[in-house]
């Protein structure tokens, strides 16, 4: 079967866009290692600032390339598993929608405009361009789903009412419906309060509750981001590691995704246990519900590993009763066909599992105050967002650009090796970035003018050989990466060997258990959607008590002094005023 051409297109820029921008993306994270061991000692490099760099390594690697290849992968999913074609018209204004979006916010960050991270955490503030290129980002990838998805998978569901949808695309619609339901409150927080501020309309903000909005998104968006690697673990791995490839248990599988459904949004209150004026109790309640939403990750955790061994001992039936000796078996680096691959999924999942432990120490609420805003958060994420989600991504990435331009995959040994590097690099990175945190060392700060230079007085010796790993780490990463651009380029600026197509391996199922109750997503939307609300009315109350547009004047990164005319300032004009 051979994609629409106009389709094709859109989604080869839903490729090309992502990985192009992740070299900026993955410069700035270098950037940041050496900075913080004090290999550059000033406050910004070739004309780009410490937190300028930061906000571009955030947003570009955590936001833009997740949400553009997010789509892309959904759209193969649903193009090649359903069988049904997908609209042109709507494909190009959600592309157009997310490239126009992109530009706007990188033109904010680019100039200096918009150093606000990628949490973008007022009072600080960024220019308008920043937030509503957000928003068309977002609302362009949401486009897909209502005019194609939505519409194909209904079609598809009338066409074949005994079957069960294939378990990616069943992966793929519960992941965007959650999208759908956590950009609520993230919007809520640009429309009435960034935008508002940014562009002069008010004069304060109220940070507390624009930090209790972003964070009501922001927990759910790490799922949004890893369900996909999840749907492409159940779907394609095992048929990868082998010919009999197949998912262990589909059921297992499916309830996996309906417990993220229910889990992912009461949580985000975990990144705010040290925030006052929250309810403490709320705050245990989300702690509660934290632990709840690692259950199916450990679902996974067995799921894959049954996947892998059943698939491995049905090709080689001698294995049939070893415990350990078919770990063997598994093509963690080979050349031989699509296999190359597989380093990218193999080196993910350790990574994850490092991830998976500091997560349940992170949400742990006690635990959460000895690691709160110190490097151990970038080392848990760097294992999570930066290690499962982004090898897979760009493994697949690289196995689409083939499939799509009709290429052969050029550097296979290339391609396989990087996984590999960044999984040494980030655990240089991981295991020297927790002990650090450990040890107080901070999160976004440059450390190069200040504590990791000897020359100034709050020098910290004691986090320097930390520091120099984490560059080292950092720096391995970086190398793994262009591996994976060598192998990438080369395959793009290859001769068209083939027919274009996008086909890829697809597991059967090993157990299909039937569960009726999972296959009608809408009674769990609705309880899940509940749940939200319910887990966030109170906090949301607390914080919105001394009022929506109150507390604080807008800030920026260039003084100390507010960038808005704060209300109590104006109300003390008005005074004078009325006074003379
Ligand atoms: Fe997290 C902070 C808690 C998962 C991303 N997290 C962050 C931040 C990011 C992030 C970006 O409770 C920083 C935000 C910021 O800038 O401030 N996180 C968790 C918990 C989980 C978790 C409980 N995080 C993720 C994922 C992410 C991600 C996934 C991205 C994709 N996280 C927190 C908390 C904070 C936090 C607090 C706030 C910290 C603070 O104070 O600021 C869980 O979902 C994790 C469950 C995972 C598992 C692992 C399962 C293992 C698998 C691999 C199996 C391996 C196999 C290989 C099968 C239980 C699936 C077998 C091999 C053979 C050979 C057989």
């Amino acid at each position: 079967m051979r994609p629409e051409s106009s389709v094709k297109t859109v989604i080869l820029l839903e490729i090309l866009l992502p990985v192009a921008l992740l070299i900026f993306g993955v410069y700035h994270g270098v950037m940041q290692v050496l900075y913080r061991a004090g290999i550059i000692k000033d406050m910004s490099f070739l004309g780009i600032e410490y937190y300028q760099g930061l906000t571009l390594h955030g947003v570009i690697n955590a936001i833009v390339f997740t949400t553009i290849l997010i789509v892309a992968f959904g759209n193969i999913m649903f193009w090649y598993l359903l069988k049904k074609p997908l609209r042109p018209a709507v494909q190009w204004v959600a592309f157009l929608l997310m490239l126009v979006g992109t530009l706007m916010a990188a033109w904010a960050m680019f100039t200096g405009k918009a150093n606000v991270l990628y949490t973008f955490y007022p009072p600080l503030i960024a220019h308008w361009t920043f937030y509503l290129g957000a928003a068309l980002l977002i609302i362009g990838s949401i486009v897909p789903l209502f005019f194609d998805w939505l519409p194909n998978y209904l079609a598809w569901k009338r066409e074949n009412p005994d079957k069960k949808v294939p378990i990616g695309v069943y992966g793929v619609m519960v992941n965007h419906i959650m999208w759908v339901i956590m950009v609520v409150p993230v919007v809520i927080e640009v429309l009435f309060q960034l935008l508002p501020l940014s562009m002069g309309l008010v004069a304060e903000i109220n940070p507390s509750l624009a930090r209790t909005l972003f964070w009501a998104f922001g927990h759910p968006v790490v799922y949004f981001w890893l369900l996909p690697a999840y749907a492409m673990l159940y779907q394609i791995l095992p048929r990868l590691v082998s010919e009999k490839g197949a998912l262990f248990s589909d059921g297992a599988a499916r309830l996996a995704f309906i417990l993220f459904l229910i889990f992912s949004f009461p949580v985000g209150l975990h990144h705010q246990y040290t925030e006052p004026g929250i309810t403490n109790s709320y705050k245990l309640i989300h702690a509660l519900f934290t632990f709840g939403v690692a259950v199916p990750s450990f679902i996974t955790a067995f799921s894959v590993a049954a996947s892998l061994e059943y698939s491995i001992k049905a090709q080689y039936p001698h294995l049939k009763d070893s415990l350990f000796a078919w770990w063997t078996k598994i093509p963690y680096i080979s050349t031989q066909g699509d296999k190359w691959v597989v380093s990218y999924y193999m080196a993910g999942l350790f990574m994850f599992l490092i991830g998976g432990i500091t997560g349940i120490i992170n949400a742990s609420y006690n635990l959460n105050l000895v690691v709160h805003n110190t490097a151990w958060v970038p080392a848990h994420f760097h294992t999570t967002v930066g290690g499962l989600v982004t090898l897979i991504f760009l493994g697949m990435s690289l196995f689409f650009l083939g499939r799509l331009t009709g290429k052969e995959i050029r550097a296979k040994a290339l391609a396989a090796l990087a996984p590999w590097l960044w999984l040494v690099g980030f655990a240089i990175f991981n295991i020297a970035y927790s002990i650090a945190g450990i040890e107080g060392m901070p999160r976004r700060t440059n450390m190069g003018p200040s504590y990791s230079n000897p020359d100034s007085p709050i020098f910290a010796a004691d986090w320097m050989p930390e520091a120099i790993a984490g560059a080292v780490g950092g720096t391995i990463a970086g190398i793994g990466f262009v591996l994976f651009l060598v192998s990438f380029v080369a395959t793009l600026l290859a001769p068209k060997t083939k027919e274009e197509t996008l086909e890829f391996p697809t597991a059967s199922t090993y157990h299909d258990e039937r569960m009726p109750a999972l296959q009608r997503l809408t009674p769990w939307v609705v309880f899940s959607s509940l749940l939200f609300l319910i887990a966030y009315i109170p906090p949301l109350y607390d914080v919105t008590k001394r009022g929506v547009f109150f507390d604080s004047p807008g800030y920026n990164d260039k003084s100390p002094l507010p960038i808005t005319k704060p209300q109590s300032a104006k109300e003390g004009d008005k005074k004078e005023v009325s006074k003379r």
